[in-house]
């Protein structure tokens, strides 16, 4: 699930690409957040003040899943959560608040690892996966899904090489993802334009047509010309002073290109026929 959060102590932090990590300046004001709370400058914060900080900061967030953040980010164990995990914190508050949890733990997938594989065996099971799951908006389905696709040993547990596939898939599926919206997108616009650019054509068209009366270059859903124009062809309003006008047009329409598509066959006829009438 996605946390939400109903503060906007997080809305300027957020983690950068390639690293996925906190900047040095986000530090430095999560320095200054972790002295705010550590109200009795024990330089760690309690329990009841990170239980506190979460509860302010997601309004969904319930006591079991405090519990367990408070009690899996101890890495230290020691009782309480020192400077260097809170860091680890907001980063992972930060990852669900930008929806960049699969980048995190590919970058991070190490760190990810060990703070998933809750007894240290070196392998993760589904219930250790499933205790911070929420965390990376991973459902119990998905994750019975993970396993279903990476336990390649088939031991009902994931092994670090096993979990690295995972986030792996992960972003390789992100990248996918992202090349066909933006493919969605540019379609979008690209037909949006098409739309835009019929005044344009109609007054092309007629340019031409001065020259070559009736031969449409382009038709209402071309997106390609019908007919390829010399580079160099100019026409009347921009010759006027040229004396060798009818000469340069004799040239021109002679070179004129009828593209060989399965339905130009009209068209080629209308050209050959608005070239003879040129002449
Ligand atoms: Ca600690
Ligand atoms: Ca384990």
């Amino acid at each position: 699930m996605h946390l939400h959060f109903n503060s906007s102590i997080l809305d300027y932090i957020h983690l950068i690409p390639p690293t996925w990590s906190i900047t040095i300046t986000t530090m430095k004001l999560c320095s200054i957040l972790f002295s705010l709370l550590d109200i009795d400058n024990t330089n760690r914060l309690e329990e009841y003040q990170i239980r506190a900080l979460l509860m302010y900061l997601a309004n969904n967030i319930n006591k079991n899943q405090i519990s367990t953040i408070i009690y899996k980010l101890d890495l230290d164990q020691s009782g309480a959560m020192e400077l260097e995990e809170f860091f680890l914190l907001i980063s992972l508050l930060v990852a669900n608040k930008d929806k960049k949890e699969k980048e995190f733990m590919h970058a991070h997938s190490k760190t990810v690892f060990e703070l998933l594989d809750g007894d240290s065996s070196g392998t993760i099971s589904v219930e250790e996966f499933q205790c911070l799951g929420f965390l990376f908006n991973l459902d119990n389905r998905d994750i019975h899904n993970i396993f279903e696709d990476f336990d390649i040993s088939g031991d009902d547990a994931l092994d670090y090489s096993e979990f690295r596939m995972f986030t792996i898939a992960c972003i390789n599926k992100q990248k996918a993802m992202k090349k066909k919206r933006f493919k969605t997108l540019m379609q979008r616009r690209f037909n949006f334009l098409a739309k835009q650019r019929q005044p344009i054509l109609k007054y092309i068209n007629k340019t031409i047509n001065r020259c070559v009366p009736g031969l449409a270059v382009y038709g209402e859903d071309d997106t390609i010309p019908r007919v390829t124009l010399p580079m160099d062809m100019k026409f009347p309003c921009q010759q006027a002073n040229n004396d060798d006008d009818d000469e340069t047009f004799s040239d021109l329409f002679e070179s004129i290109y009828i593209s060989p598509t399965s339905d130009n066959d009209d068209r080629s006829t209308k050209s050959q026929s608005f070239t003879r009438s040129y002449y």
